[in-house]
């Protein structure tokens, strides 16, 4: 039989719809903190978000909104927050643009390693991402190579940011195909519920600042990719496909087959 996706048998698993901040790269504390600092500094603000308050913060998605969010919270007037937020965004993203086509934002161990796998596989990569365009772009090239990602959504064009799924939709749409056939792998509530609401079985792969958050509706909850030095530690399992120290693509095939997505 000749070469074609489906003589390839890779069962419910045609794609994957992958989060950036958090999951293929682990950007929030040491990444867009740090580019939000410099705006408040440079803007003359006295203003600085350390780890733990940055970690409150990521509970509303979108640097912009998580800006107006903070100011408004301090009793800040609308027009003025909004205007002051746009403005500190805008310049928040030229300096995050600038540290990851710079090369300070690294991959999640072990994340390189899937998406060779995954594409070896045959499989489809698609991003569906709350960041924004003008840094995910190069950030994904920089890392990966832009042209392996089939489908990349960012907050440019999806009309709002997760939990609420539109940017999972559109990816989906892109690629032609049924959420039935592409998990979503996230590291957060808000990413999960997005995946989910969007009908994709999602993988959660932690990080510090999401560890103990709720991810109840999850095919599976890893505190990491998992390499060869540093296997993954399992936390949520409830399908019981049983990953071997690490998120494989075979491990991704169980979770689509045991989500009811198999084929
Ligand atoms: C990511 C976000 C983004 C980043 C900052 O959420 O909420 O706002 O924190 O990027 P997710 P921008 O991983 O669920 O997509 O400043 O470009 O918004
Ligand atoms: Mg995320």
């Amino acid at each position: 039989m000749g070469w074609s996706p489906v003589s390839r048998g890779i069962g419910g698993l045609r794609a994957v719809v992958l989060d950036v901040d958090g999951t293929l790269v682990d950007s929030e504390p040491d990444g867009h903190r740090v580019a939000f600092n410099r705006a408040f500094e440079e803007a003359g603000l006295e203003d600085r978000w350390d780890v733990e308050q940055y970690g409150r913060l990521l509970e509303v998605t979108g640097g912009k909104r998580r800006l107006e969010s903070y100011f408004k919270e301090r009793g800040m007037p609308e027009e003025e927050r909004t205007e002051l937020a746009a403005r500190l965004h805008a310049r928040k993203t030229e300096i995050f643009t600038e540290m990851a086509s710079e090369g300070e934002i690294p991959a999640r161990p072990g994340v390189s390693e899937l998406i060779d796998e995954l594409e070896d596989a045959g499989v489809r990569l698609a991003v569906a991402t709350t960041g924004t365009r003008a840094w995910v772009r190069p950030l994904l090239d920089r890392l990966f190579g832009l042209e392996r990602f089939e489908t990349v959504v960012t907050a440019d064009e999806a009309p709002e940011r997760k939990p609420d799924p539109s940017a999972h939709q559109m990816a989906l749409e892109q690629l032609g195909l049924p959420a039935s056939a592409a998990p979503g792998v996230e590291d957060s509530r808000n990413g999960l519920l997005a995946a989910r609401s969007a009908g994709l079985p999602c993988v959660v792969v932690v990080t510090d600042y999401t560890r103990e958050q709720d991810f109840d509706g999850a095919a599976l909850v890893l505190d990491g990719f998992g390499t060869q030095d540093e296997p993954a530690v399992v936390l949520s399992d409830p399908h019981h496909v049983d990953p071997p120290g690490r998120l494989d693509v075979e491990t991704l095939r169980r979770v689509m087959a045991k989500s009811g997505a198999g084929g």
